[in-house]
């Protein structure tokens, strides 16, 4: 086998080589950061292939040896042999930086969310000690190894089973390499959690389940049933800023929609803002995103919004009557707004 893969391996060392390098160049960080942001790509990976339409849901298992699962029912990565490299997709996509996109294309509307800096699941493949990828995609099974980024066995290749479950898909199953991770200590349910949900109201209808097997505690109290959170909000960032004001009364407490919700598109931007006020809170929170990330900082997507907010709430002359547009855009001092951007 190693014979067989000598001038594969080459290949495969100079297009991962840098990242197990720098490591902390590609993922930020090889600390507890870092450790997340390995999940965080490989469920951005899925999350695009929900949101180009294609798969409806997606599993993390947490296993008790320290392998993550990622599971999707979308189209599966593509399997096919390249014509120039010989090699199937399913291999560059797990050995060549960058590769992931390639498949994508301008107009697929694929890749939306924002990945972990972008950088594909190349980076996850360098950085685990083990990588195996389980792939259906018409009417065929393919399984395919790494460690460290390299091939260890040649795609194989046989027929899915009917009544087999699904029928296309994709499974990733890696466990990061201690020696990249030395002290980044234990994937924490909590965190991966938090961002799965936030996802989840950032994609109304996305479904982002989290199986934790590390910890048999779940439920019923026999000590043999997984963590589990399952993550989807069909009510999207309404919902989510309905959330946020849990405690508070909405202003506009009289009408049906305490909220105002606006979705623009225009191009490939899309922008979504979800707005409420509350009678008994006195200063404003702006929680924003960017492609899907939260931007603590904010950012020129926040100014924007600033601007315009304030430039349309600020009374001026009219001639019809101001109640054409919602009254209660209308900033008093004591009335700020909660709002969540996704743009
Ligand atoms: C490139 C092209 C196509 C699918 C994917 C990538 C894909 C990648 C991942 C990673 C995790 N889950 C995924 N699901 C899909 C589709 C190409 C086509 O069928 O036309």
């Amino acid at each position: 086998m190693a014979q067989d893969y000598g001038a594969q391996q080459i290949t495969v060392l100079e297009g991962l080589e840098p990242v197990r390098k720098r490591p902390g160049m590609y993922i930020g960080s090889t600390g507890a950061r870092g450790l997340h942001h390995l999940v965080y790509e490989v469920v951005d990976n899925s999350v695009d292939e929900a949101l180009a339409g294609h798969a409806t849901a997606i599993e993390v298992e947490l296993h008790a040896d320290g392998r993550v699962t990622v599971q999707d029912d979308g189209r599966g990565i593509p399997c096919d042999l390249h014509e120039k490299t010989g090699r199937p997709a399913l291999e560059t996509v797990l050995t060549v930086l960058h590769a992931g996109g390639k498949f994508g294309g301008e107009d697929t509307g694929y890749k939306v969310s924002a990945g972990l800096h972008g950088v594909g699941i190349s980076v996850v493949n360098a950085l685990s000690e083990r990588l195996d990828v389980e792939v259906a995609r018409g009417g065929q099974r393919h399984t395919m190894a790494f460690a460290k980024g390299l091939v260890v066995g040649d795609m194989s290749t046989e027929p899915l089973i009917e009544g087999g479950g699904r029928t296309s898909g994709t499974a990733v199953t890696f466990l990061p390499d201690p020696s990249i991770f030395p002290s980044a200590g234990e994937l924490s349910f909590e965190t991966l959690a938090t961002r799965f949900d936030e996802q989840a109201f950032l994609n109304a209808g996305l479904n982002i389940t989290l199986v934790d097997w590390r910890e048999m505690s779940g439920g019923d109290g026999d000590g043999d049933a997984p963590r589990v959170q399952e993550c989807c909000h069909l009510g999207g960032l309404e919902e989510y800023v309905a959330l946020i004001c849990k405690e508070k009364t909405p202003l506009l407490q009289d009408t049906d929609q305490p909220s105002i919700v606006v979705r623009q598109e225009r191009k490939e931007v899309v922008i979504d803002v979800a707005l409420r006020w509350s009678a008994d809170q006195y200063n404003d929170q702006i929680v924003s995103f960017a492609n899907g990330v939260h931007t603590p900082n904010g950012g020129t997507h926040v100014d924007g919004f600033k601007a315009a907010a304030t430039s349309s709430s600020i009374p001026h002359p009219h001639p019809k009557p101001v109640t054409a547009r919602a009254p209660t855009l209308t900033l008093t001092p004591t009335l700020t707004p909660t709002l969540t951007l996704n743009l």
